[in-house]
């Protein structure tokens, strides 16, 4: 990190009905009426997409509804909104129009469609780690081979009442979409629990797994779904990113 610009592909997830707050707050604006608004994360493993079963925002973290063009709105930080319209991502290059502003408790429990998802629909919940300086400040989850993803959609599952959400919008499961020699098909579980992590808070031993399972899944890993299946994961991320943005599902986005 730091060293050189990072090159992420953001990943469109269409809201399909906003949460109760938001519901207040939008769902009588004629300005988002007929739009297509999405909430925009970034990652760095596009071929992991088939395996979200939720995305992660900060509760804390200000979150702005971007006007991109004559039919999108996007949801993510004004920081990266403003790089996008520098990369040529809204109506005029280098200028932003934010319709609105809100506090991300606000967007939980909004339900979205997760682009190549085996679920059809998915949840907006809260992650405590969501950095508002990284990324869209959005974060797609794949707990199957993400160790922070899957660590806090268990802490999820077992403290709905605390989060502050229905325990249906946890209810989903980590699907297998890559092998691995050493780890088996779930391989961010597998490290969580031969490493006895047992909740968000283990931020030590979640870098190590994150680490693991990283240059695991990269270099040993082998698809285990799409028209992809059987092929090493080195081989197909980027035929995977290319399909994301050649489908309008996603962008490439740099900083
Ligand atoms: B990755 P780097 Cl399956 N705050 O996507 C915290 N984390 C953020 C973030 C933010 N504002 N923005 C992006 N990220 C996450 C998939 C994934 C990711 C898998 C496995 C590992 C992994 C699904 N979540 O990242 O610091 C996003 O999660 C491990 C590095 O820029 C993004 O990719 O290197 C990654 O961190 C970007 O991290």
């Amino acid at each position: 990190e730091g060293v050189g610009p990072q090159e992420y592909t953001c990943i469109k997830l269409k809201v399909l009905e906003w949460s109760k707050n938001a519901k207040e707050l939008f769902g009588e604006n004629p300005e988002f009426k007929d739009k297509n608004i999405y909430f925009v994360a970034a990652t760095l493993r596009p071929e992991t997409m088939y395996g979200q079963t939720n995305c992660y925002i900060g509760t804390e973290i200000d979150y702005g509804l971007f006007k991109i063009n004559d039919t999108d709105i996007f949801i993510c930080t004004y920081r990266a909104a403003r790089n996008m319209a520098f990369q040529g991502y809204s109506e005029d290059r280098g200028k932003v129009n934010q319709l609105a502003e809100v506090k991300g408790s606000v967007l939980i429990g909004t339900k979205v469609n997760a682009p190549l998802s085996k679920y059809e629909q998915v949840y907006i919940l809260p992650m405590e780690n969501v950095l508002q300086t990284k990324g869209t400040g959005v974060v797609t989850s794949v707990p199957s081979d993400s160790p922070d993803d899957y660590i806090t959609l268990m802490d999820l599952k077992k403290k709905a009442e605390y989060y502050k959400i229905d325990p249906s919008w946890a209810n989903y499961e980590p699907v297998p979409i890559i092998r691995t020699p050493n780890y088996g098909d779930l391989s961010a579980p597998n490290v969580c629990v031969q490493k006895k992590i047992n909740s968000q808070k283990d931020r030590v031993q979640l870098a190590e797994a994150k680490d693991i399972v990283y240059k695991e899944g990269f270099y040993n890993g082998i698809m285990l779904v799409s028209d992809y299946a059987g092929k090493p994961v080195q081989e197909v991320k980027p035929l995977i990113r290319d399909l994301l943005v050649s489908t309008k599902q996603g962008f490439i986005y740099n900083e």
